[in-house]
């Protein structure tokens, strides 16, 4: 199967404001975090998702509250289309004690489980699995809850992607794997790490509805998962989602990404998530450029006062650590 025609019914210009918002956030928040982290008040490492906004944003507008997610190592632009507060992800980047997971967790670990956000994760593919028990525990409870996991082309090659989304099949959760194929782990081209490289093909082989999208089309993604969502709901999920994209940088902010061809990387920036969700906005939403500029602003805004809430806040000890780690 590959992508199915968009949906019949025009977007709204809520729904295209609010993807607009969501891709537009992402790219500050990643654009404006680079420049904190050159200033060396981020540690460790730090995997910016630009370029990638357009999965993240069409897939969260496609959720409702009471669903979950789980992200990433790649995972900033998850968190803020789940709805986080910028604030609180600042303050855990810059390992701030206001920060979402006390400073102790940082880019690799942003979690808040109280709102069905369960965590961004270090290890490749780990979301999968994890992903498949909340489906469960959601089947099991009689919730009809979605849960997305966003996992990678790395990630599918894991041995739990297969393992987990078998398992979600003859169980019927109602669980969406997203992959997002930048086409690329580390410097690994992916026609180096498999043979099949439609890697929606990999669920078709064990039954599961199976797709394809344009991931740098946030509106295609938003139609694609609530189609998506709406076969869960007639219990007849798992349903795979592969979704082509490409970074707009190396894999992390110190990598400065030499293999990407400069001319594919090129013809991925014509079609650039961000600025397709204002065009759309502005086009078929009908928005006047001057309302643009205000959401512009106003997110920039946000995000700076996000900065200066987090370089107030007190950074964590390690005693604080301690005692924390004993709590657990
Ligand atoms: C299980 C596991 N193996 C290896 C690594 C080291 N590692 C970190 S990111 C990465 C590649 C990730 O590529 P991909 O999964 O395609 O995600 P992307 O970075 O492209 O978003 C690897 C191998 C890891 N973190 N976890
Ligand atoms: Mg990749």
């Amino acid at each position: 199967m590959t992508t199915p025609a968009r949906s019949a019914n025009a977007p709204s210009k809520a729904l295209l404001e609010k993807i607009f918002r969501t891709a537009y956030k992402i790219r500050v928040f990643e654009t404006e975090g680079i420049k904190l982290y050159r200033q060396g008040l981020i540690r460790g490492y730090f995997h910016p998702y630009l370029g990638q906004e357009g999965i993240a944003t069409g897939v969260c507008a496609a959720l409702r509250e009471g669903d979950y997610i789980a992200s990433t190592h790649r995972g900033h632009g998850h968190c803020i289309a789940w709805g986080a507060d910028v604030k609180r992800m600042v303050a855990e980047l810059l390992q701030k004690e206001t920060g979402y997971c006390k400073g102790y967790g940082g880019s690799m670990h942003i979690a808040d489980i109280s709102v069905g956000n369960l965590g961004a994760n270090g290890i490749v593919g780990a979301g999968t699995p994890l992903g498949v028990g909340a489906a469960l525990a959601c089947q099991i409870r009689g919730s009809d809850a979605i849960t997305v996991t966003f996992t990678s082309d790395g990630g599918s090659n894991n041995g739990t992607f297969l393992e987990s989304l078998n398992l979600a099949a003859i169980w019927n959760l109602n669980f969406i794997l997203v992959i997002e194929n930048n086409q690329y782990a580390v410097s690994t081209r992916i026609e180096e790490s498999t043979r099949e490289t439609d890697l929606y093909k990999r669920g078709l082989a064990i039954g599961v509805p199976s797709f394809q999208v344009d991931g740098n089309d946030p509106i295609a993604v938003h139609d694609l998962t609530r189609e998506a969502v709406e076969l869960c709901r007639a219990g007849k999920g798992p349903v795979l989602i592969e979704a082509r994209t490409f970074r707009h940088m190396g894999h992390h902010v110190n990598d400065p990404g030499k293999y990407m061809p400069e001319d594919e990387l090129a013809s991925y920036k014509e079609r650039d998530p961000v600025d397709r969700a204002r065009n759309a906005l502005l086009e078929m939403g009908g928005a006047k450029v001057q309302e643009i500029a205000a959401i512009e602003a106003e997110i920039v805004a946000e995000f700076e006062s996000a900065v200066e809430f987090s370089k107030a806040s007190a950074e964590v000890t390690p005693d604080a650590f301690r005692e924390f780690a004993v709590g657990y």
